[in-house]
C-alpha cells in the first residue's frame, strides 16, 4: 500500500528531530521516498511559536491505518514529545495524510486526513513526492508560506 505520513517540528533541533525519525521509518517499513524539507510558518495554535520545518515521507507498507497511527505516536515519543498544549509547539508531529484508497473516520483518526488539502506545509512537500495526488492550482488556493530547506 503506497502511504503517506507528515513529519513536522518546531522545538529543539527540529532538523535532528525530522532526520531521527525517517531513520526509524527506514528501519521499521518500507520507506519509499522522502521530500524536501520545508520551514513553514506556524498554522493555529498559540502566538509566538516558532517556524516548523515539514516533510512527507512516501511509504510502501502492509500497515493499516490504525498501525500507522501507532507508529506514528511512537516516534513522536521518540522525539520526547510532550503533549502540554493543543497545537502548541512540538519537537515531533507525525501525521498519517494517505493509506492508498482507504479511508476511516473515527474519533482519533481520519484517513485521508481531513485538514491535508488546505495545509502548504503538507501539500508543498507532498506535490514534490506525488504531483499526481495533488489538485491542480493549490498554490493559489492555500495560504501560507514554505520555504525549501535543505534535504534529510
Ligand atoms: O499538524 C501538524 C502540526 N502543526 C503544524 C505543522 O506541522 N506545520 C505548520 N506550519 N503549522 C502547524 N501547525 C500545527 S498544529
Amino acid at each position: 500500500m503506497r502511504a503517506f505520513l507528515g513529519l513536522g517540528s518546531n522545538l529543539g533541533q527540529r532538523h535532528r528531530h525530522l532526520a531521527d525519525a525517517v531513520a526509524a521509518l527506514r528501519r521499521l517499513d518500507r520507506v519509499v521516498a522522502v521530500s524536501p524539507v520545508y520551514e513553514t510558518a506556524p498554522e493555529g495554535g498559540p502566538a509566538g511559536q516558532g517556524p516548523y520545518l515539514n516533510a512527507v515521507v512516501e511509504l510502501d507498507t502492509d500497515r493499516s491505518p490504525r498501525q500507522l497511527l501507532e507508529l506514528c505516536h511512537r516516534l513522536e515519543e521518540s522525539a520526547g514529545r510532550v503533549r502540554w498544549e493543543r497545537w502548541g509547539p512540538r519537537t515531533l508531529d507525525v501525521d498519517v495524510l494517505l493509506v492508498g484508497e482507504l479511508q476511516v473516520d473515527e474519533p482519533d483518526l481520519q484517513v485521508p486526513h481531513p485538514r491535508m488539502w488546505e495545509r502548504r506545509f503538507v501539500l508543498a512537500p507532498l506535490a514534490d513526492l506525488a504531483p499526481d495526488l495533488v489538485p491542480p492550482g493549490w498554490e493559489e488556493r492555500v495560504g501560507g508560506t514554505a520555504a525549501p530547506a535543505g534535504e534529510l
